[in-house]
Protein backbone atom coordinates (compact mmCIF):
# COMPACT_ATOMS: atom_id res chain seq x y z
CA UNK A 1 0.00 0.00 0.00
CA UNK A 2 1.31 3.91 -0.77
CA UNK A 3 1.43 5.93 1.44
CA UNK A 4 -0.78 8.37 -0.04
CA UNK A 5 -4.21 8.48 0.79
CA UNK A 6 -7.14 6.97 -1.61
CA UNK A 7 -9.47 8.23 0.06
CA UNK A 8 -9.68 11.47 2.65
CA UNK A 9 -12.69 11.53 4.93
CA UNK A 10 -13.31 14.65 6.51
CA UNK A 11 -15.04 14.28 10.06
CA UNK A 12 -14.56 11.28 13.19
CA UNK A 13 -18.45 11.03 13.84
CA UNK A 14 -20.21 7.97 13.68
CA UNK A 15 -20.15 8.89 9.71
CA UNK A 16 -16.24 9.33 9.45
CA UNK A 17 -15.37 6.63 12.14
CA UNK A 18 -17.58 3.72 9.98
CA UNK A 19 -16.21 5.52 6.44
CA UNK A 20 -12.88 4.89 7.52
CA UNK A 21 -13.37 1.02 9.38
CA UNK A 22 -15.57 0.16 6.12
CA UNK A 23 -13.05 1.31 3.54
CA UNK A 24 -10.62 0.15 5.17
CA UNK A 25 -12.03 -3.70 4.77
CA UNK A 26 -11.58 -2.90 0.45
CA UNK A 27 -8.01 -2.49 1.63
CA UNK A 28 -7.92 1.15 0.78
CA UNK A 29 -5.54 3.76 2.16
CA UNK A 30 -8.00 6.23 4.29
CA UNK A 31 -6.85 9.70 6.56
CA UNK A 32 -9.44 10.91 8.47
CA UNK A 33 -9.19 14.62 8.94
CA UNK A 34 -11.38 16.00 12.40
CA UNK A 35 -12.10 19.33 13.44
CA UNK A 36 -12.12 17.89 17.34
CA UNK A 37 -9.82 16.30 19.65
CA UNK A 38 -11.44 12.97 19.36
CA UNK A 39 -13.46 11.14 18.03
CA UNK A 40 -17.97 11.06 18.53
CA UNK A 41 -19.14 14.45 15.95
CA UNK A 42 -22.36 15.53 17.61
CA UNK A 43 -21.65 13.87 20.68
CA UNK A 44 -18.07 15.05 21.33
CA UNK A 45 -19.44 19.31 20.70
CA UNK A 46 -22.61 18.88 22.72
CA UNK A 47 -22.19 18.09 25.90
CA UNK A 48 -24.10 21.01 27.68
CA UNK A 49 -26.02 19.45 30.47
CA UNK A 50 -28.87 17.61 29.36
CA UNK A 51 -28.00 16.20 26.07
CA UNK A 52 -29.45 12.83 25.07
CA UNK A 53 -30.54 11.56 21.49
CA UNK A 54 -34.55 11.18 21.12
CA UNK A 55 -33.86 7.71 19.20
CA UNK A 56 -33.66 4.63 21.53
CA UNK A 57 -29.75 3.46 21.84
CA UNK A 58 -30.20 -0.34 20.89
CA UNK A 59 -31.78 1.20 17.51
CA UNK A 60 -29.01 4.23 17.53
CA UNK A 61 -26.32 1.98 17.28
CA UNK A 62 -24.03 0.71 14.70
CA UNK A 63 -25.21 -2.64 13.08
CA UNK A 64 -22.58 -3.49 11.03
CA UNK A 65 -20.57 -5.48 13.85
CA UNK A 66 -22.65 -8.33 15.59
CA UNK A 67 -19.49 -8.76 17.79
CA UNK A 68 -19.74 -5.12 18.87
CA UNK A 69 -23.63 -5.58 19.30
CA UNK A 70 -23.37 -8.22 21.77
CA UNK A 71 -20.82 -6.51 23.92
CA UNK A 72 -22.03 -3.14 24.49
CA UNK A 73 -24.13 -2.22 27.42
CA UNK A 74 -26.11 0.55 27.61
CA UNK A 75 -27.37 1.82 30.80
CA UNK A 76 -30.43 3.86 29.76
CA UNK A 77 -33.22 3.56 27.28
CA UNK A 78 -32.83 6.78 25.56
CA UNK A 79 -29.18 7.11 26.24
CA UNK A 80 -27.39 10.68 27.87
CA UNK A 81 -24.67 12.27 25.85
CA UNK A 82 -21.76 10.57 27.85
CA UNK A 83 -22.62 7.13 27.25
CA UNK A 84 -23.36 8.01 23.59
CA UNK A 85 -19.92 9.31 23.22
CA UNK A 86 -18.68 6.45 25.50
CA UNK A 87 -19.74 4.17 23.25
CA UNK A 88 -18.14 6.12 20.21
CA UNK A 89 -15.09 5.89 21.89
CA UNK A 90 -15.32 1.61 22.41
CA UNK A 91 -16.00 1.46 18.67
CA UNK A 92 -12.99 3.82 18.11
CA UNK A 93 -11.09 1.52 19.98
CA UNK A 94 -12.12 -1.68 19.11
CA UNK A 95 -11.20 -0.92 15.81
CA UNK A 96 -8.48 0.88 16.32
CA UNK A 97 -9.77 3.87 14.30
CA UNK A 98 -7.39 6.61 15.69
CA UNK A 99 -4.10 5.53 13.86
CA UNK A 100 -5.66 6.61 10.48
CA UNK A 101 -7.33 9.55 12.48
CA UNK A 102 -5.75 13.73 12.41
CA UNK A 103 -7.36 15.44 15.41
CA UNK A 104 -7.51 19.16 15.77
CA UNK A 105 -7.11 19.31 12.01
CA UNK A 106 -10.07 22.02 10.25
CA UNK A 107 -10.15 21.57 6.30
CA UNK A 108 -10.41 25.26 5.17
CA UNK A 109 -10.16 24.18 1.75
CA UNK A 110 -11.11 21.67 -1.19
CA UNK A 111 -10.15 22.27 -4.59
CA UNK A 112 -10.55 19.68 -7.53
CA UNK A 113 -7.27 19.34 -9.39
CA UNK A 114 -8.84 18.59 -12.70
CA UNK A 115 -5.62 17.51 -14.17
CA UNK A 116 -4.70 15.11 -11.85
CA UNK A 117 -8.28 13.98 -10.88
CA UNK A 118 -7.39 14.58 -7.80
CA UNK A 119 -9.11 16.37 -4.30
CA UNK A 120 -6.23 19.01 -2.88
CA UNK A 121 -7.36 19.52 0.89
CA UNK A 122 -6.08 22.56 2.81
CA UNK A 123 -6.32 22.66 6.79
CA UNK A 124 -6.42 25.72 8.71
CA UNK A 125 -2.92 25.24 9.78
CA UNK A 126 -1.83 25.18 6.27
CA UNK A 127 -1.20 21.63 5.63
CA UNK A 128 -2.27 20.32 2.27
CA UNK A 129 -3.40 17.06 1.39
CA UNK A 130 -4.66 14.94 -1.66
CA UNK A 131 -6.29 12.20 -2.47
CA UNK A 132 -8.41 10.88 -5.74
CA UNK A 133 -11.71 10.18 -3.20
CA UNK A 134 -13.36 12.61 -0.59
CA UNK A 135 -16.26 11.43 1.53
CA UNK A 136 -17.17 14.40 3.50
CA UNK A 137 -18.62 13.32 6.77
CA UNK A 138 -19.17 16.35 8.29
CA UNK A 139 -22.68 15.56 9.98
CA UNK A 140 -25.91 17.26 9.34
CA UNK A 141 -26.23 19.61 11.94
CA UNK A 142 -22.51 20.45 12.96
CA UNK A 143 -21.87 24.50 12.18
CA UNK A 144 -23.23 25.97 15.69
CA UNK A 145 -25.63 29.18 14.41
CA UNK A 146 -24.92 31.98 16.69
CA UNK A 147 -27.43 34.80 15.79
CA UNK A 148 -25.64 38.65 15.45
CA UNK A 149 -27.20 40.72 18.44
CA UNK A 150 -26.37 44.06 18.55
CA UNK A 151 -23.63 44.42 21.35
CA UNK A 152 -22.57 40.89 21.88
CA UNK A 153 -19.32 41.23 22.53
CA UNK A 154 -19.88 43.61 25.13
CA UNK A 155 -21.56 41.48 27.50
CA UNK A 156 -18.45 40.63 30.63
CA UNK A 157 -20.14 37.37 32.02
CA UNK A 158 -19.36 33.82 30.26
CA UNK A 159 -20.99 32.84 27.22
CA UNK A 160 -21.55 29.57 25.89
CA UNK A 161 -22.79 27.83 23.01
CA UNK A 162 -25.10 24.41 23.47
CA UNK A 163 -23.30 23.22 20.26
CA UNK A 164 -19.69 23.77 21.72
CA UNK A 165 -19.61 23.19 25.24
CA UNK A 166 -16.62 23.18 27.26
CA UNK A 167 -15.02 20.15 28.66
CA UNK A 168 -14.77 21.14 31.87
CA UNK A 169 -17.12 21.60 34.37
CA UNK A 170 -19.04 24.80 34.47
CA UNK A 171 -20.09 25.93 38.03
CA UNK A 172 -23.47 27.25 37.67
CA UNK A 173 -23.86 27.54 41.21
CA UNK A 174 -25.70 30.66 42.66
CA UNK A 175 -25.19 32.20 38.69
CA UNK A 176 -27.75 34.51 36.97
CA UNK A 177 -27.86 32.34 33.72
CA UNK A 178 -29.66 33.79 30.66
CA UNK A 179 -30.96 31.33 27.74
CA UNK A 180 -31.75 32.32 24.14
CA UNK A 181 -33.18 29.31 22.41
CA UNK A 182 -36.26 26.94 22.84
CA UNK A 183 -35.52 23.89 20.03
CA UNK A 184 -34.19 20.55 21.05
CA UNK A 185 -31.63 21.97 22.81
CA UNK A 186 -32.52 24.39 24.68
CA UNK A 187 -35.24 22.27 26.15
CA UNK A 188 -33.05 19.84 27.31
CA UNK A 189 -30.77 22.20 28.57
CA UNK A 190 -33.48 24.64 30.23
CA UNK A 191 -34.27 21.58 33.49
CA UNK A 192 -30.96 21.45 33.98
CA UNK A 193 -29.66 24.97 33.74
CA UNK A 194 -32.80 25.80 36.54
CA UNK A 195 -31.27 23.22 38.96
CA UNK A 196 -28.13 24.26 38.59
CA UNK A 197 -28.10 28.16 38.42
CA UNK A 198 -28.95 30.92 41.39
CA UNK A 199 -31.53 31.77 38.85
CA UNK A 200 -32.52 31.18 34.77
CA UNK A 201 -33.69 33.28 32.43
CA UNK A 202 -35.22 31.66 29.19
CA UNK A 203 -35.65 33.67 25.93
CA UNK A 204 -38.13 32.46 23.87
CA UNK A 205 -38.41 33.39 20.40
CA UNK A 206 -40.72 30.60 19.40
CA UNK A 207 -43.09 28.79 21.83
CA UNK A 208 -42.32 24.43 21.26
CA UNK A 209 -43.94 21.57 21.02
CA UNK A 210 -42.69 19.17 23.38
CA UNK A 211 -43.33 15.86 24.87
CA UNK A 212 -41.86 14.28 27.51
CA UNK A 213 -39.02 11.47 26.71
CA UNK A 214 -38.75 7.98 27.77
CA UNK A 215 -36.84 7.95 30.67
CA UNK A 216 -36.18 4.22 31.85
CA UNK A 217 -32.94 2.76 32.72
CA UNK A 218 -32.23 -0.06 30.63
CA UNK A 219 -33.42 -3.66 32.05
CA UNK A 220 -30.81 -6.34 31.51
CA UNK A 221 -33.61 -8.36 30.12
CA UNK A 222 -34.86 -6.27 27.49
CA UNK A 223 -31.33 -5.79 26.31
CA UNK A 224 -30.98 -9.27 25.48
CA UNK A 225 -33.41 -9.65 24.32
CA UNK A 226 -32.35 -7.07 21.56
CA UNK A 227 -29.17 -8.82 21.40
CA UNK A 228 -30.94 -12.32 20.90
CA UNK A 229 -33.09 -10.31 17.53
CA UNK A 230 -30.51 -8.05 16.26
CA UNK A 231 -30.43 -9.18 12.80
CA UNK A 232 -34.78 -9.49 12.77
CA UNK A 233 -33.92 -6.00 13.90
CA UNK A 234 -31.62 -4.77 11.55
CA UNK A 235 -33.80 -5.88 8.89
CA UNK A 236 -36.84 -4.35 10.50
CA UNK A 237 -34.93 -1.04 10.08
CA UNK A 238 -34.52 -1.23 6.87
CA UNK A 239 -38.18 -1.59 6.18
CA UNK A 240 -39.05 1.16 8.35
CA UNK A 241 -39.45 4.76 7.07
CA UNK A 242 -37.76 6.36 9.69
CA UNK A 243 -34.92 3.74 10.11
CA UNK A 244 -36.12 2.36 13.62
CA UNK A 245 -37.29 -0.74 14.05
CA UNK A 246 -39.94 -0.31 16.43
CA UNK A 247 -38.87 -3.57 18.09
CA UNK A 248 -40.81 -4.40 21.55
CA UNK A 249 -39.40 -6.72 23.58
CA UNK A 250 -42.20 -8.87 23.54
CA UNK A 251 -40.83 -11.67 25.97
CA UNK A 252 -40.42 -9.09 28.78
CA UNK A 253 -43.56 -7.08 28.02
CA UNK A 254 -46.28 -9.93 27.37
CA UNK A 255 -49.04 -7.16 26.65
CA UNK A 256 -47.03 -5.77 23.60
CA UNK A 257 -46.99 -9.26 21.93
CA UNK A 258 -47.20 -8.09 18.41
CA UNK A 259 -44.87 -5.45 18.00
CA UNK A 260 -46.35 -2.38 18.26
CA UNK A 261 -44.91 -0.77 14.90
CA UNK A 262 -46.82 -3.25 13.23
CA UNK A 263 -50.20 -2.36 14.34
CA UNK A 264 -51.97 0.81 12.30
CA UNK A 265 -51.80 3.95 14.06
CA UNK A 266 -55.56 5.36 14.50
CA UNK A 267 -56.62 8.63 12.90
CA UNK A 268 -57.48 11.59 15.44
CA UNK A 269 -59.99 12.57 13.44
CA UNK A 270 -62.09 8.99 14.12
CA UNK A 271 -61.94 9.87 17.68
CA UNK A 272 -65.06 11.93 19.83
CA UNK A 273 -63.89 15.12 21.34
CA UNK A 274 -64.33 12.83 24.52
CA UNK A 275 -62.30 10.32 23.59
CA UNK A 276 -59.44 12.17 22.34
CA UNK A 277 -59.79 13.73 26.27
CA UNK A 278 -59.84 10.73 27.63
CA UNK A 279 -56.28 9.89 25.94
CA UNK A 280 -54.86 12.84 26.53
CA UNK A 281 -55.41 12.35 30.21
CA UNK A 282 -54.36 8.95 30.62
CA UNK A 283 -51.38 9.10 28.08
CA UNK A 284 -50.68 12.78 28.35
CA UNK A 285 -49.06 15.14 25.39
CA UNK A 286 -46.61 12.19 23.93
CA UNK A 287 -49.85 10.72 23.07
CA UNK A 288 -50.66 13.21 20.21
CA UNK A 289 -47.61 11.54 18.58
CA UNK A 290 -49.22 8.72 17.90
CA UNK A 291 -51.82 9.68 15.53
CA UNK A 292 -51.09 9.52 11.96
CA UNK A 293 -53.52 12.01 10.34
CA UNK A 294 -51.76 15.01 12.59
CA UNK A 295 -48.97 14.81 10.19
CA UNK A 296 -50.76 15.53 6.77
CA UNK A 297 -54.17 16.42 7.35
CA UNK A 298 -54.52 20.33 8.19
CA UNK A 299 -57.90 19.80 10.95
CA UNK A 300 -56.37 17.04 12.52
CA UNK A 301 -53.29 18.54 12.79
CA UNK A 302 -54.80 22.00 14.92
CA UNK A 303 -57.09 19.76 16.85
CA UNK A 304 -54.00 18.44 17.79
CA UNK A 305 -52.19 21.67 18.59
CA UNK A 306 -55.50 22.72 20.64
CA UNK A 307 -55.26 19.48 22.27
CA UNK A 308 -51.91 20.44 23.00
CA UNK A 309 -51.94 23.53 24.28
CA UNK A 310 -55.11 22.24 26.13
CA UNK A 311 -53.27 20.08 28.12
CA UNK A 312 -50.32 22.39 28.81
CA UNK A 313 -52.37 25.18 30.72
CA UNK A 314 -52.89 22.46 33.37
CA UNK A 315 -49.30 22.06 33.61
CA UNK A 316 -48.36 25.22 34.23
CA UNK A 317 -49.15 26.99 37.39
CA UNK A 318 -49.32 31.11 36.41
CA UNK A 319 -51.72 30.94 33.44
CA UNK A 320 -49.73 34.38 31.79
CA UNK A 321 -46.75 32.18 31.73
CA UNK A 322 -48.37 29.44 29.86
CA UNK A 323 -49.93 31.07 27.24
CA UNK A 324 -46.46 32.21 26.18
CA UNK A 325 -45.43 28.72 26.62
CA UNK A 326 -48.18 27.96 23.71
CA UNK A 327 -47.31 27.76 19.64
CA UNK A 328 -50.20 29.00 18.37
CA UNK A 329 -49.15 30.23 15.02
CA UNK A 330 -47.45 27.20 13.27
CA UNK A 331 -48.66 23.46 14.02
CA UNK A 332 -47.23 19.67 15.52
CA UNK A 333 -44.84 18.18 12.38
CA UNK A 334 -43.79 21.37 10.83
CA UNK A 335 -40.21 20.99 13.01
CA UNK A 336 -38.51 18.35 14.29
CA UNK A 337 -40.00 17.04 17.50
CA UNK A 338 -38.95 17.77 20.50
CA UNK A 339 -38.54 15.38 23.44
CA UNK A 340 -37.90 16.73 27.00
CA UNK A 341 -37.81 16.04 30.79
CA UNK A 342 -39.40 18.52 33.15
CA UNK A 343 -39.54 21.31 30.53
CA UNK A 344 -43.05 22.33 31.60
CA UNK A 345 -42.67 21.91 35.19
CA UNK A 346 -39.22 23.94 35.37
CA UNK A 347 -41.28 27.36 34.64
CA UNK A 348 -43.30 26.60 37.90
CA UNK A 349 -39.87 27.15 39.51
CA UNK A 350 -39.33 29.78 41.66
CA UNK A 351 -35.83 30.97 39.94
CA UNK A 352 -37.24 30.21 36.20
CA UNK A 353 -38.23 33.76 34.50
CA UNK A 354 -39.60 33.45 30.99
CA UNK A 355 -39.12 36.12 28.83
CA UNK A 356 -41.33 36.54 25.68
CA UNK A 357 -39.38 37.75 22.74
CA UNK A 358 -42.11 37.77 20.69
CA UNK A 359 -43.53 40.41 23.11
CA UNK A 360 -40.90 42.28 24.55
CA UNK A 361 -37.84 41.69 21.30
CA UNK A 362 -34.21 42.09 22.44
CA UNK A 363 -32.39 45.61 21.85
CA UNK A 364 -29.19 44.62 22.72
CA UNK A 365 -26.96 42.83 24.64
CA UNK A 366 -25.21 44.79 26.98
CA UNK A 367 -22.05 44.70 29.45
CA UNK A 368 -24.67 43.43 32.02
CA UNK A 369 -27.08 41.14 30.07
CA UNK A 370 -29.56 41.38 27.60
CA UNK A 371 -31.65 44.19 27.36
CA UNK A 372 -35.39 43.91 25.80
CA UNK A 373 -37.85 46.12 24.82
CA UNK A 374 -39.37 46.16 28.25
CA UNK A 375 -36.34 45.21 30.89
CA UNK A 376 -32.66 45.01 31.61
CA UNK A 377 -31.72 41.43 32.61
CA UNK A 378 -28.38 41.48 34.54
CA UNK A 379 -26.60 38.01 33.99
CA UNK A 380 -23.51 36.19 34.89
CA UNK A 381 -23.83 33.85 32.07
CA UNK A 382 -25.25 33.80 28.52
CA UNK A 383 -26.13 30.65 27.03
CA UNK A 384 -26.40 30.32 23.39
CA UNK A 385 -29.10 27.53 22.40
CA UNK A 386 -29.54 28.76 18.58
CA UNK A 387 -29.15 25.82 16.34
CA UNK A 388 -26.77 24.96 13.30
CA UNK A 389 -26.68 26.03 9.98
CA UNK A 390 -28.30 22.53 9.16
CA UNK A 391 -27.40 20.21 6.31
CA UNK A 392 -25.66 22.44 4.43
CA UNK A 393 -23.53 24.44 6.79
CA UNK A 394 -20.64 22.21 7.04
CA UNK A 395 -20.46 21.57 3.30
CA UNK A 396 -19.74 25.29 2.32
CA UNK A 397 -18.33 26.21 4.78
CA UNK A 398 -15.32 23.39 3.52
CA UNK A 399 -14.88 25.83 0.83
CA UNK A 400 -15.34 22.79 -1.95
CA UNK A 401 -14.29 24.05 -5.39
CA UNK A 402 -15.05 21.53 -8.18
CA UNK A 403 -14.57 21.41 -11.79
CA UNK A 404 -13.22 25.02 -13.06
CA UNK A 405 -12.80 25.93 -9.78
CA UNK A 406 -16.26 26.75 -9.55
CA UNK A 407 -17.70 27.09 -5.81
CA UNK A 408 -20.35 25.01 -4.50
CA UNK A 409 -21.42 28.00 -2.86
CA UNK A 410 -22.45 28.97 -6.64
CA UNK A 411 -23.68 25.52 -7.47
CA UNK A 412 -26.01 25.89 -4.59
CA UNK A 413 -26.54 29.57 -4.84
CA UNK A 414 -30.66 28.59 -4.97
CA UNK A 415 -30.52 25.90 -2.44
CA UNK A 416 -28.68 22.55 -2.33
CA UNK A 417 -28.70 20.53 -5.63
CA UNK A 418 -27.25 17.00 -5.11
CA UNK A 419 -28.43 13.29 -7.01
CA UNK A 420 -29.34 11.78 -3.63
CA UNK A 421 -28.11 13.57 -1.34
CA UNK A 422 -24.58 11.58 -1.91
CA UNK A 423 -22.83 13.70 -5.21
CA UNK A 424 -22.85 16.41 -7.20
CA UNK A 425 -22.13 17.24 -10.82
CA UNK A 426 -18.87 18.92 -11.65
CA UNK A 427 -17.60 17.83 -8.08
CA UNK A 428 -16.29 14.13 -9.44
CA UNK A 429 -15.44 11.48 -6.90
CA UNK A 430 -16.47 13.72 -3.62
CA UNK A 431 -19.36 12.18 -1.52
CA UNK A 432 -21.67 13.48 1.02
CA UNK A 433 -22.45 10.95 3.94
CA UNK A 434 -26.51 12.06 4.73
CA UNK A 435 -26.06 14.49 2.42
CA UNK A 436 -29.28 17.36 1.64
CA UNK A 437 -31.54 15.21 -0.62
CA UNK A 438 -31.53 11.75 1.36
CA UNK A 439 -33.33 11.34 4.41
CA UNK A 440 -30.58 11.85 7.02
CA UNK A 441 -32.69 13.67 9.14
CA UNK A 442 -35.76 12.69 9.03
CA UNK A 443 -34.22 8.92 9.58
CA UNK A 444 -32.42 6.82 12.53
CA UNK A 445 -28.83 8.49 11.91
CA UNK A 446 -26.88 5.75 12.08
CA UNK A 447 -29.00 3.68 9.36
CA UNK A 448 -28.82 6.44 7.04
CA UNK A 449 -25.03 6.60 7.74
CA UNK A 450 -24.59 2.91 7.33
CA UNK A 451 -26.49 3.00 4.26
CA UNK A 452 -24.47 5.94 2.62
CA UNK A 453 -21.11 5.12 3.56
CA UNK A 454 -21.73 1.06 2.40
CA UNK A 455 -22.98 2.79 -0.95
CA UNK A 456 -20.23 4.75 -1.49
CA UNK A 457 -17.78 1.96 -0.74
CA UNK A 458 -18.89 0.02 -3.33
CA UNK A 459 -18.86 2.60 -5.86
CA UNK A 460 -15.69 3.68 -5.13
CA UNK A 461 -14.34 -0.53 -6.01
CA UNK A 462 -17.03 -0.16 -9.16
CA UNK A 463 -14.32 2.68 -10.23
CA UNK A 464 -11.28 0.48 -9.62
CA UNK A 465 -12.52 -2.52 -10.43
CA UNK A 466 -13.46 -1.13 -13.82
CA UNK A 467 -10.05 0.71 -13.96
CA UNK A 468 -12.02 4.22 -14.42
CA UNK A 469 -10.74 7.30 -12.83
CA UNK A 470 -13.97 9.39 -11.68
CA UNK A 471 -17.72 9.21 -11.27
CA UNK A 472 -20.43 11.94 -10.30
CA UNK A 473 -24.20 12.32 -11.09
CA UNK A 474 -25.38 13.65 -14.56
CA UNK A 475 -27.04 17.29 -14.14
CA UNK A 476 -30.18 15.70 -15.49
CA UNK A 477 -29.81 13.00 -12.80
CA UNK A 478 -29.89 15.77 -10.02
CA UNK A 479 -32.90 17.79 -11.44
CA UNK A 480 -35.31 15.00 -11.60
CA UNK A 481 -34.43 13.93 -8.30
CA UNK A 482 -34.72 17.24 -6.21
CA UNK A 483 -38.09 18.10 -8.05
CA UNK A 484 -39.05 14.38 -6.50
CA UNK A 485 -37.43 15.54 -3.33
CA UNK A 486 -39.70 18.48 -3.30
CA UNK A 487 -42.49 16.93 -4.75
CA UNK A 488 -42.78 14.41 -1.97
CA UNK A 489 -42.48 17.15 0.90
CA UNK A 490 -45.66 19.10 -0.93
CA UNK A 491 -48.50 18.75 1.56
CA UNK A 492 -46.80 17.99 4.35
CA UNK A 493 -46.63 19.88 7.59
CA UNK A 494 -42.71 20.63 7.09
CA UNK A 495 -43.71 22.74 3.97
CA UNK A 496 -47.06 24.21 5.54
CA UNK A 497 -46.62 28.07 4.65
CA UNK A 498 -46.52 28.97 8.53
CA UNK A 499 -43.78 26.40 8.51
CA UNK A 500 -40.27 28.20 9.59
CA UNK A 501 -37.61 25.43 10.54
CA UNK A 502 -34.03 24.25 10.04
CA UNK A 503 -35.59 21.56 7.94
CA UNK A 504 -36.19 24.90 5.27
CA UNK A 505 -33.01 26.79 6.18
CA UNK A 506 -35.67 29.27 8.00
CA UNK A 507 -33.29 29.69 10.85
CA UNK A 508 -30.48 31.23 9.19
CA UNK A 509 -31.04 34.53 7.60
CA UNK A 510 -30.46 34.91 3.69
CA UNK A 511 -30.60 31.15 3.24
CA UNK A 512 -32.71 29.77 0.18
CA UNK A 513 -35.95 28.89 1.40
CA UNK A 514 -36.11 24.54 0.60
CA UNK A 515 -36.81 21.59 2.44
CA UNK A 516 -33.53 19.80 2.63
CA UNK A 517 -34.46 16.31 3.48
CA UNK A 518 -35.77 13.57 1.78
CA UNK A 519 -39.44 12.57 3.31
CA UNK A 520 -39.99 10.15 0.92
CA UNK A 521 -39.10 7.41 3.32
CA UNK A 522 -35.61 5.26 4.32
CA UNK A 523 -36.68 2.29 2.24
CA UNK A 524 -37.82 4.15 -1.05
CA UNK A 525 -34.69 5.91 -1.50
CA UNK A 526 -32.44 3.20 -0.24
CA UNK A 527 -33.98 1.39 -2.97
CA UNK A 528 -33.55 4.27 -5.57
CA UNK A 529 -29.40 4.14 -4.25
CA UNK A 530 -29.74 0.45 -5.01
CA UNK A 531 -30.97 0.76 -8.36
CA UNK A 532 -28.24 2.96 -9.78
CA UNK A 533 -25.33 0.35 -8.22
CA UNK A 534 -27.45 -2.74 -9.57
CA UNK A 535 -27.60 -1.30 -13.11
CA UNK A 536 -24.36 0.53 -13.28
CA UNK A 537 -25.10 3.45 -11.93
CA UNK A 538 -27.07 4.71 -15.08
CA UNK A 539 -27.25 8.39 -13.52
CA UNK A 540 -23.91 8.86 -13.45
CA UNK A 541 -21.04 10.07 -15.66
CA UNK A 542 -18.13 7.66 -15.42
CA UNK A 543 -14.67 8.66 -17.06
CA UNK A 544 -11.93 6.81 -17.99
CA UNK A 545 -8.65 7.07 -15.46
CA UNK A 546 -5.91 9.48 -17.10
O1 LIG B 1 -31.74 24.29 17.36
P1 LIG B 1 -33.14 24.80 16.80
P2 LIG B 1 -31.47 23.12 18.44
N1 LIG B 1 -33.07 35.26 18.84
O2 LIG B 1 -32.82 25.51 15.52
C1 LIG B 1 -33.93 30.25 18.72
C2 LIG B 1 -31.05 18.11 16.91
N2 LIG B 1 -30.96 17.91 18.35
O3 LIG B 1 -29.99 23.10 18.66
O4 LIG B 1 -37.80 28.95 16.65
C3 LIG B 1 -33.81 34.48 19.64
O5 LIG B 1 -34.15 23.75 16.77
C4 LIG B 1 -34.95 29.61 17.84
O6 LIG B 1 -36.11 30.38 17.78
P3 LIG B 1 -37.11 30.27 16.49
C5 LIG B 1 -32.51 18.02 16.50
O7 LIG B 1 -32.60 17.49 15.22
C6 LIG B 1 -31.40 16.73 18.83
O8 LIG B 1 -32.31 23.28 19.60
O9 LIG B 1 -36.19 30.29 15.28
N3 LIG B 1 -33.94 33.17 19.50
C7 LIG B 1 -35.12 28.27 18.53
O10 LIG B 1 -35.93 28.38 19.65
C8 LIG B 1 -32.90 19.49 16.53
O11 LIG B 1 -34.07 19.79 15.81
C9 LIG B 1 -31.40 16.50 20.16
O12 LIG B 1 -37.96 31.44 16.59
C10 LIG B 1 -33.29 32.60 18.47
C11 LIG B 1 -33.69 27.96 18.98
O13 LIG B 1 -33.02 29.21 19.05
C12 LIG B 1 -31.65 20.14 15.99
O14 LIG B 1 -30.59 19.41 16.58
C13 LIG B 1 -30.95 17.48 21.04
C14 LIG B 1 -32.49 33.34 17.60
C15 LIG B 1 -32.94 27.07 18.01
O15 LIG B 1 -33.60 25.86 17.90
C16 LIG B 1 -31.50 21.60 16.32
O16 LIG B 1 -31.89 21.82 17.68
C17 LIG B 1 -30.50 18.67 20.52
C18 LIG B 1 -32.41 34.73 17.81
N4 LIG B 1 -31.71 35.53 17.00
C19 LIG B 1 -30.51 18.89 19.17
N5 LIG B 1 -31.96 32.50 16.69
C20 LIG B 1 -31.91 15.21 20.64
O17 LIG B 1 -31.54 14.18 20.15
C21 LIG B 1 -32.42 31.28 16.99
N6 LIG B 1 -33.22 31.34 18.07
C22 LIG B 1 -32.89 15.21 21.67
Amino acid sequence: MSDQPDVLVVGAGFAGMYALHRLRSQRLNVKVLEAGGDVGGTWYWNRYPGARCDVPSLEYSYGFSPELEQEWDWPEVFSAQTDILRYANHVADRFDLRRDMQFNTRVVAIEYVEEAQRWRLTTEAGECLQAPFVVMATGCLSVPNKPRIDGAERFQGAVYHTATWPKEPVDLAGKRVGIIGTGSSGVQAIPELARQAGHLTVFQRSPVYTVPANRKPMRAAVQQEFRDHYREIRALQQANAGGVSAFRPFRNKPDDAVARGARALPRLLDLTQEQRHEVMAQYGLGALLGFRDIYSDAEANEIANELYRETVRGMIQDPAVAERLLPKDYGLGCKRQVLDRDFHATFNRDNVTLVDLAETPIESITERGIRTSAAQHDLDVLVYATGFDAMTGALLKANIRGRGGRPLADKWRYGPVTYLGLQMADFPNLFTVTGPGSPSVLCNMLVAIEQHVNWIADCIDHVHANGLGTIEPRPESEETWIAHVNEVAQGTMYTAPSCNSWYLGANIPGKPRIFMPYVGGYPRYREHCEREAAGGYPGFVLQQAL
